[in-house]
């Protein structure tokens, strides 16, 4: 993901794969929640554009873009979000219980926060081990308001783990915008640690790609984390079917014209752009058509995932 067309190839793909299960989602074919990240991709793929396979990726809630962007397959995040077994966890634990460990995603998660600490866990694993791998760790601006933040940055900085904690600040946190509960600047919170800390255009795929990437190059390099916040904003309501009846109109209007792939798409060629938007369109007609050709994963599915057998 190193060329503009690469980004813009992942970002879209993300958005089409979305837009997609939230049909599925208005048809009554996702049961569970679903969390959009629409307007948010150029934060996942502009963090991940750096990471090689054996760097973990740790999400959240709202990962869809996430594990796209660290390669996940479209095909089987469908299976699983539709509740299929093809699905990446047999389709018994949907949207945010997706974990990748091939590819370096650790996994998505329905706690806010509790990305934070496995992080800094896994960052610890790859020192421990001598690997010159690196964590990156995405999460809202609302985990910022949990202890398991304030814990993880200390003991990255005071260990130099090898993370880079990625501020997806999308500026409302479920239902609440962010200046009723965030005091002074998030890019600053690891500075009484230590801790460098840098605001980018989370819309912006090459700004968060720069800003990342010299983010993981430091700690490759055994010089510790940092602190990246990416101010995005999220088009849709907290999950699908969430009216968001208290937004303002203006204010989505105002950002969906800062769309970040309508950014990238004229960064490129027109017949270049529009042959990616094609090749992801069969993507995604064929990932669909695999995931509802899985069977669904039924109830006989749940003991033997929680159960040892007793002989
Ligand atoms: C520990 C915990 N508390 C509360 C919730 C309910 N909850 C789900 S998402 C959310 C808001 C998270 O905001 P943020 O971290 O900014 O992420 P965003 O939804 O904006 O992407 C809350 C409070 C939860 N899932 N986990």
């Amino acid at each position: 993901m190193g060329t503009t067309a690469g980004r813009y190839r992942v970002m879209r793909l993300s958005r089409r794969f979305e837009e997609t299960m939230h049909d599925q989602f208005g048809d009554g074919q996702v049961p569970g929640p679903l969390h959009l990240s629409i307007g948010q991709e150029a934060v996942a793929v502009g963090g991940c554009a750096g990471l090689r396979t054996s760097d973990a990726v740790i999400s959240t809630h709202r990962g869809h873009h996430h594990c796209l962007a660290k390669g996940a397959r479209p095909d089987r995040m469908m299976a699983e979000l539709l509740g299929r077994t093809a699905g990446y966890s047999g389709g018994r634990g949907g949207s945010m219980h997706i974990s990748i460990p091939d590819i370096g995603l650790i996994g998505t998660n329905g706690i806010v926060g509790a990305g934070l600490p496995i992080a800094t866990g896994c960052a610890y694993g790859f020192q421990a081990q001598a690997r010159d791998d690196v964590a990156v760790c995405f999460f809202g601006e609302g985990a910022t308001g949990t202890g398991a933040f304030y814990e993880a940055i200390n003991i990255a900085a005071l260990w130099k783990l090898p993370l880079v904690f990625v501020c997806e600040n999308n500026q409302i946190v479920e239902l609440t915008p962010q200046e009723v509960h965030v005091a002074g600047e998030l890019w600053r919170r690891g500075e009484s640690h230590g801790m460098p800390g840098v605001r980018v255009d989370g819309n912006d795929v090459d700004a968060v790609a720069d800003a990342v990437g010299a983010a993981v190059v430091r700690a490759r390099a055994g010089d510790g984390p940092t602190l990246v916040e990416a101010v995005t904003y999220r088009w849709f309501g907290h999950y699908a079917g969430d009216r968001a009846a208290w937004r303002v109109e203006e204010e989505v209007q105002q950002w969906r014209e800062r769309d970040p792939l309508i950014r990238t798409r004229a960064a490129l060629p027109a017949e270049q752009a529009d042959a990616i938007d094609e090749g992801i369109e069969e993507l995604i007609g064929s990932a669909l058509a695999f995931a509802q050709q899985s069977p669904v994963a039924g109830p006989e599915a749940i003991f033997p995932n929680h159960y040892a057998s007793a002989s």
